[in-house]
């Protein structure tokens, strides 16, 4: 997967992929990362990125020109991978699961990072083919969300995770959440690690971590709860 990342702050991104199981996908030639920072498609003298909306709004927004530029240069880059321009923006679809994995099968994706208030509409009309949000609440710019997407697809890139860490068994992968789990000791601050994880007894066991993650996501998700439940039926 070709990721091309467009910011102002393309130094936010360093420790990120210098790290963990995205530096990995890199090293392994299974990603490739390009930080672009689009104030280097200004063509004035203080560079300028930002100007005040048409409607006399107080805040700023991204002026149109620099980002389309930027744009164009990525796509221009990844000519022969036909690029989806995702752009990060607040008034996105809220990012899933789903939407990681179907972005997944692309070659590659550009995306753009918002900050100030965000992006001239027209810039998003003529080049954004989605717009990701990460969750209803307020962030300063587009560059964590952009990561959080980064990280959640690099996962999904066949050979990215070794066989113990597969994706497989991950929350979601079936729509429950995750059971409680424990390592050693067995006695943590006089509680004592679930029996039946002690037995030996694989079906057992099996049968105790479905019961645990149903409870558990009947009790604190009822919207995925819902989901399974539907899924279910349909299976049956
Ligand atoms: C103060 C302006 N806000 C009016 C409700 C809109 C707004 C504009 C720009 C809110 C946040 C931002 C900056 N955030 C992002 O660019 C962003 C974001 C987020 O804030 N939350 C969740 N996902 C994302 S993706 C990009």
């Amino acid at each position: 997967m070709f990721f091309e990342i467009l910011t102002l702050f393309p130094g936010m991104f360093d420790g990120v992929f210098s790290d963990s199981i995205i530096k990995r996908a890199i090293d392994k030639g299974l990603v490739s990362i390009r930080l672009i920072n689009f104030r280097d498609f200004t063509e004035d003298k203080h560079r300028t990125v930002d100007d005040a909306p048409y409607g006399g709004d107080p805040g700023m927004l991204l002026m149109p020109e620099p980002l389309s530029k930027a744009i164009g240069a990525s796509r221009a880059h990844l000519a022969d991978t036909s690029p989806k321009v995702v752009c990060l923006s607040a008034q996105g679809e809220t990012l899933t699961h789903a939407m990681a994995e179907s972005l997944a099968r692309e070659r590659s994706l550009i995306l753009v990072c918002g900050r100030y208030k965000g992006m001239d509409q027209r810039v998003i009309d003529k080049y954004v083919d989605r717009e990701i949000s990460v969750g209803d609440y307020v962030l300063s710019g587009g560059e964590i969300p952009a990561m959080i997407l980064v990280d959640a697809i690099t996962r999904l890139i066949p050979g990215v995770l070794g066989n113990r860490e597969s994706a497989g068994r991950d929350s979601f992968f079936n729509g429950l959440l995750s059971p409680p789990q424990y390592t050693r000791p067995e006695v943590f601050e006089d509680i004592r690690v679930p029996e039946i994880l002690l037995s030996g007894h694989h079906e057992n066991i099996g049968k105790w971590q479905k019961e645990q993650a149903e409870k558990l996501t009947r009790e604190r998700r009822p919207d995925l709860w819902e989901e399974y439940i539907k899924k279910l039926k349909v299976d049956s």
